[in-house]
């Protein structure tokens, strides 16, 4: 049975709705960022760009870098749009546009965040490299999917006991990177992370400017959480989105952080431009290896 015109929607070209993107403009490799700004600081070390696209804040180029096509796109804040970006960019790769239906071959993308980040721990200094080995999403998108196979039960429970985390609160769920891309993309260099993914900024991540939070002892008890030798690192606002769908879609992800901040000293980095940069060269090497 064929996608219905209101469930697979296409542009009159084409392209994949949001993404706006034909099927032989995305590359094998991908990599997401939240800023659509950080896409040519990325694409600015490319050899050769082949598309530029840019629709809401997918802003999309694919090239070449060091002989290895890679598309880098945008995705804006949240899992919100994660929901979007990793559907499109699975239906891209994985659904014939013109049957419209899934193909016999499903394709595995390799999808590798490359982010900023802020580290709950005071051993992880502001401007370090951090790689997410795991994320627990306070999102609750996977909540949405059958991905009670996937994820790491004992974990979460154990954070929900520990913290008496509010049922006002969507459930916590606990994933894992992708292991063989986690070990490609990690180095003397970077520290390894359990990053929490939360939906907001400012309230969700324990900010308070003029709002009061219900819980002020939250990322306390966040940062005291210990199950197993697991502890939480940092705190941003995709990674669990982009593991839980990359791995009931059957990709590899891994993702990527610069510590811009460290929310235990207070202390922000001094050249945030310079750590995305090293960051970008970092992540652009281990990929072209
Ligand atoms: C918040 O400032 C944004 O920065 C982090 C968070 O996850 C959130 O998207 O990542 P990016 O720098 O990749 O956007």
């Amino acid at each position: 049975m064929s996608l219905k015109a209101s469930e697979l929607i296409l542009n009159k070209d084409g392209s994949i709705y949001h993404l706006n993107l034909l099927p032989e403009e995305l590359a094998d490799t991908v990599i997401t960022v939240g800023d659509q700004d950080r896409v040519s600081l990325i694409t600015d070390h490319f050899d050769t760009i082949e598309v530029k696209k840019k629709k809401r804040e997918f802003c999309i180029h694919t090239g070449t870098y060091k002989s290895k096509r890679i598309t880098v796109m945008s995705t804006g804040m949240g899992t919100d749009n994660i929901d979007i970006a990793l559907t499109e960019l699975d239906a891209l790769a994985n659904i014939d546009f013109e049957k419209k239906q899934p193909k016999e071959h499903i394709k595995s993308l390799d999808i590798i965040r490359i982010g900023t980040t802020g580290s709950i721990r005071e051993e992880i200094p502001v401007d370090a490299l951090l790689v997410s080995e795991k994320a627990i999403g306070f999102d609750g998108l996977m909540h949405f999917y059958k991905s009670a196979d996937i994820l790491d039960k004992e974990i979460a429970a154990e954070f929900v006991k520990q913290t008496n985390w509010s049922a006002d609160k969507a459930t916590p769920y606990v994933i894992n990177g992708d292991e063989s891309l986690i070990k490609q993309m990690s180095s003397e260099s970077t520290y390894p992370g359990f990053t929490a993914t939360n939906i907001g900024f400012y309230g969700p991540q324990g900010r308070v400017l003029r709002l009061d939070i219900p819980d002020a002892e939250m990322n306390d008890k966040i940062n005291n959480f210990g199950y197993k030798g697991n502890h939480i690192t940092n705190l941003e606002m995709e990674t669990s989105g982009i593991y839980g769908l990359s791995r009931l879609l059957g990709h590899r992800a891994v993702s990527m952080n610069a510590v811009l901040a460290n929310r235990m000293t207070g202390e922000f980095s001094k050249d945030p431009v310079k750590l995305v940069e090293n960051l970008i060269t970092y992540c652009l090497e281990k990929i072209a290896e």
